[in-house]
């Protein structure tokens, strides 16, 4: 059966409590604003397909919903990760002081390859802003981050947070920066996929082992923003 898309990538979103990760989330896949997402132990999960050129991308996303309170957020969350959702609230110094410590983990614990998008979020309160854009953007371009200020309540630049990690890393991979072999789950092409031929041949031939599978399963979401009910929190 055809597949409604062409690639399938991992992208996880992670940054401190209530910086807005899950209020982007729910932005993002139902282009609606939930005014009290805390509270939620667990992992969140969406899914949404974008268009890059010829190129229909899922994107499967997942929220730590809670973990980063203890900064407990575990391998398994962050396992070949392709993408990375870094927040930060506008309005929170502390929030962005936190921010490297992030990136260490994202780069220790994600796919090698993952790109990172910085986000300032909550930009519809910039008179209480903490941190500037120009702060922001010397950082991002310090660490080699794609860097945008977004907001979940209004929506501005949510949609294009996404799209933006979305292109970098389909460049990535069409120019061979992210090659075949190292794709694991982060990457991954449906059967009838275009893509599939030839590039992806290291792909089909993967067996996952032991440890990743168990790792897979430890990663449950509780809430699920699924596009359709029938799918399950994997891809192809
Ligand atoms: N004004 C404003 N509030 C936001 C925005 N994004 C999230 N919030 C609020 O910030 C709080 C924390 O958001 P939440 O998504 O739960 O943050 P998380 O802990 O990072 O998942 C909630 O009360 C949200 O309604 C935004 O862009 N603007
Ligand atoms: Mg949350």
């Amino acid at each position: 059966m055809a597949s409604d898309h062409h690639v399938c990538l991992k992208v996880i979103i992670i940054g401190d409590a209530g910086t807005g990760k899950t209020a982007m989330l729910h932005r993002f896949v139902e282009d609606s604003f939930v005014e009290d997402t805390t509270h939620t132990v667990g992992v969140e999960y969406g899914s949404k397909i974008v268009t890059v050129g010829d190129t229909l991308a899922k994107l499967q996303i997942w929220d730590t919903a809670g973990q980063e309170r203890f900064k407990s957020v575990t391998h398994a969350y962050y396992r070949e990760s392709i993408g990375c959702i870094l927040v930060y609230d506008i309005t929170s110094r502390e929030s962005f002081n936190h921010i490297a410590s992030w990136l260490t983990d994202c780069k220790t614990l994600a796919h090698p390859q993952c790109q990172i998008i910085l986000v300032g979020n909550k930009a519809d309160l910039s008179a209480d802003r903490e941190v500037t854009f120009m702060e922001a953007t010397r950082f991002a371009q310090e660490n080699e981050l794609l860097f945008v200020e977004t907001s979940a309540a209004t929506g501005q630049n949510v949609e294009e947070t996404f799209l933006k990690a979305s292109r970098a890393i389909l460049t990535k991979i069409d120019d061979g920066t992210i090659p075949p072999e190292s794709f694991g789950v982060g990457i991954q092409y449906p059967e009838s996929s275009p893509r599939r031929k030839g590039g992806n041949a290291a792909l089909v031939r993967r067996t996952p082992t032991k440890k990743g599978r168990e790792a897979d399963e430890e990663q449950k979401p509780v809430i699920d923003l699924r596009n359709s009910p029938n799918e399950k929190p994997g891809c192809c």
